[in-house]
């Protein structure tokens, strides 16, 4: 008779308990998740199976599937390892991808050394602004004013000023002051040891041959200047020359305009070499290779 009441007492231990882990096992269903049905979907599928190589591949996929419901995936945010151009920044669209849009917002400028002036000798109130602009206008938004500006540019830093007129003889005489800057920039950068061990070479023979002297100094500016290393230099990689010396040098304009002689907004190095009237045959293209896996800042 005891023994009968014990085994009934038990009895109804074990119930109680089993009803205590439904409820549990109800509130985590409220919570359920496509990766806790898939848990259960494979559980099924494996308790079902016997075949042996099906059972260690769906056991493998249970061990992820449990992992990830353990530690679950950090989220990355696809706009991380999205790059947009200037004046643009990502965003992720209706569908969740990540796409680049115009910057809606240009932070407000109230210090006047951020003023740029552009290509049609407008004053603007930061790059930002010209950029975003020209966004607008590629795009055709609401916020182009004109839709010229789809090809504006910056000029150079600080407000549009009266520039005076490079007239013909200051042109003239602008490819040889160019050839002695250029070359005095890189024995500049050289006695600075700012230069690669390659193009230190090219300045050491441009130093002890005079026939070398303009020559090196043009290619390795050219090469300097080619930030994507498709061997021509666009318009935009022209920026960090023309910028500095744009308000001091009233004809680095109209000059380097003119060495884009086939007008295709690029200048090769035959182009770049025949504006600085140099011998065509002096120039040979020694950019140096590891460029590539340079990051470019400006270009
Ligand atoms: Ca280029
Ligand atoms: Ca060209």
């Amino acid at each position: 008779m005891r023994s009968i009441w014990l085994l009934l007492c038990l009895g109804l231990l074990a119930l109680s308990q089993v009803h205590a882990e439904d409820d549990g096992f109800l509130d985590d269903i409220a919570e359920f998740d496509d990766n806790d049905e898939e848990f259960l979907q494979l559980l099924e599928e494996k308790n079902k199976n016997k075949d042996v190589e099906r059972e260690n591949e769906l056991a493998q996929k249970l061990a992820e599937v449990q992992h990830n419901l353990l530690t679950p995936v950090v989220e990355v945010d696809p706009c991380e390892t999205m790059h947009c151009g200037a004046g643009r920044i990502c965003q992720l669209n209706k569908q969740d991808k990540p796409e680049c849009i115009c910057i809606p917002e240009c932070p407000e400028e109230t210090d006047t050394r951020r003023r740029v002036c552009t290509n049609k000798n407008e004053t603007w109130p930061s790059d930002c602004s010209v950029y975003q602009q020209r966004c607008w206008c590629d795009i055709k938004e609401p916020g182009c004013r004109h839709p010229d500006n789809a090809h504006l540019h910056i000029d150079y830093y600080g407000e549009c000023h009266e520039s005076r007129v490079c007239d013909g003889e200051d042109l003239k005489d602008f490819p040889r002051r160019m050839r002695d800057w250029l070359f005095n920039v890189m024995r500049d950068l050289a006695e600075r040891d700012e230069l690669t061990e390659h193009y230190m070479q090219m300045e050491l023979e441009a130093e002890t041959n005079n026939s070398r002297r303009w020559a090196n100094a043009a290619v390795w500016k050219w090469c300097d200047l080619d930030g994507d290393t498709d061997r021509s230099v666009s318009r935009h990689e022209l920026f960090p020359i023309r910028a500095p010396l744009v308000s001091l040098e009233h004809c680095i304009a109209p000059f380097l305009e003119s060495c884009d002689s086939n007008n295709d907004h690029r200048i090769t190095l035959i182009e770049w070499g025949a504006c600085l009237e140099l011998d065509a045959e002096d120039l040979k293209e020694r950019c140096e290779d590891v460029q590539n896996s340079v990051p470019q800042l400006l270009g």
